[in-house]
């Protein structure tokens, strides 16, 4: 999404004296007064001996919250989707995903290098799969086309603009997968923002799923972090593979005593950065040359087309960072906002008047 330069410059901007308005990612937020608290005081111990009491802590908490036998604490997102990957699959097979999911675009083509698989991609214009797309792809069992592995779902859908799938449109994907056996996994790494705009628990979301993967270091504001959920067996092999990963990490404790807090506390404040996601697009939907639909919003991602505005994303991106305002660019026609805890309604209001500004 960025080059090493856009990064460097952009983080040059957060440093001038001004306060920067900064929606690039719900990844940037600092972890809260009582998360440095409660890191500076977790009882440690060492993970890989399984010894680390905060984080059997985490563990035992996500899998309850789940609705699952166990859980893994993984330090990202992206190692929780490639050790699942790697439990599921065989090398040789396909994975199918919708175009844009971040299993196939921003994980380094890792499902190729670790599990030996390749996409077979799906395109939907709001990210949301339906099994009568889904089983047309589906190899059949003709001995040299490449087998059908895995499905991965994303929800909420990050580069669709943080789509939710309704849930019965999920669970028809997972019951008719798994009537041909092939399991399913979620990359659920706003998993909490879906169940916050549908009103349900994450457990009752994702309890068709063989795996799920969502991150704490997102919307939930830990500095650090991601799990994965599944069964006993899966979860066994998930630490095997996280090693292999170079994932085995000692005294972790320290970044599972913040998770603690963004799995307890931070999914019941989810919808205050919807309200915020919604504002930006009612408002950004009045100002010529940018195109977004306010109805396809449903959590905290802007997906924005601002082909009108005659300006190139990483020129139009560059003149708000001047101002102020940090966002991303998807590609040439399309920059992301995203909301989230550090971002108030007031710092909404002052990223739409630095947009009118530009355009
Ligand atoms: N997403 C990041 C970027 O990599 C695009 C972001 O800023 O949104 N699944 C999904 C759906 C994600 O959006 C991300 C991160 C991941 C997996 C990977 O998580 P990390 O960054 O912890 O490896």
């Amino acid at each position: 999404m960025y080059s090493r330069a856009e990064v460097q410059a952009q983080a040059a901007e957060t440093t001038k004296p001004f306060p920067a308005v900064d929606l690039r990612s719900d990844t940037v937020t600092r972890p809260t007064p009582e998360m440095r608290r409660a890191m500076f005081e977790a009882e440690v111990g060492d993970d890989v001996y399984g010894e680390d009491p905060t984080i059997n802590k985490l563990e035992h908490r996500a899998a309850e919250i789940f609705a699952r036998d166990a859980a893994i604490f993984v330090p990202t997102g992206s190692m929780g989707n490639s050790i699942a990957i790697k439990i599921h699959t065989r090398p040789g097979q396909e994975i199918i995903c919708e175009e844009r999911g971040h299993i196939f675009n921003y994980e380094m083509a890792t499902l190729a290098s670790f599990s030996g698989c390749m996409v077979r991609p799906i395109y939907s214009e709001l990210g949301i799969l339906h099994w009568e797309q889904v089983k047309k792809k589906i190899a059949g069992p003709t001995y040299y086309l490449a087998q059908t592995g895995l499905l991965s779902l994303e929800n909420t859908h990050n580069m669709a603009g943080g789509t939710v799938y309704p849930t019965e449109v999920a669970e028809e994907i997972c019951d008719r997968a798994h009537e041909r056996g092939i399991p399913v996994h979620l990359d659920g790494a706003r998993v909490f923002n879906a169940a916050t705009a549908l009103g349900k628990p994450v457990a009752e979301i994702t309890k068709k799923f063989d795996s799920v993967m969502f991150c704490l270091s997102k919307g939930l504001g830990a500095p650090v972090g991601s799990m994965l959920v599944g069964s006993r067996d899966f979860i066994d092999q998930a630490r095997k593979y996280r090693k292999a990963l170079g994932g085995g990490m000692r005294q972790a404790g320290i970044l599972a005593a913040a998770g603690l807090i963004a799995l307890e506390k931070m999914p019941a404040r989810l919808h205050e950065d919807h309200a915020n996601a919604k504002f930006l697009a009612a408002e950004l939907s009045k100002i010529p040359g940018l195109k977004i639909d306010p109805a396809t919003v449903q959590t905290n991602i802007l997906i924005v087309d601002i082909s009108g505005t005659n300006l190139a994303s990483n020129d139009f991106t560059r003149r708000l960072a001047e101002k102020g305002l940090l966002i991303g660019s998807v590609n040439n026609e399309i920059v992301r906002f995203v909301t989230h805890m550090d971002v108030d309604r007031a710092a909404c209001e002052r990223a739409i008047q630095i947009v009118r500004e530009v355009v």
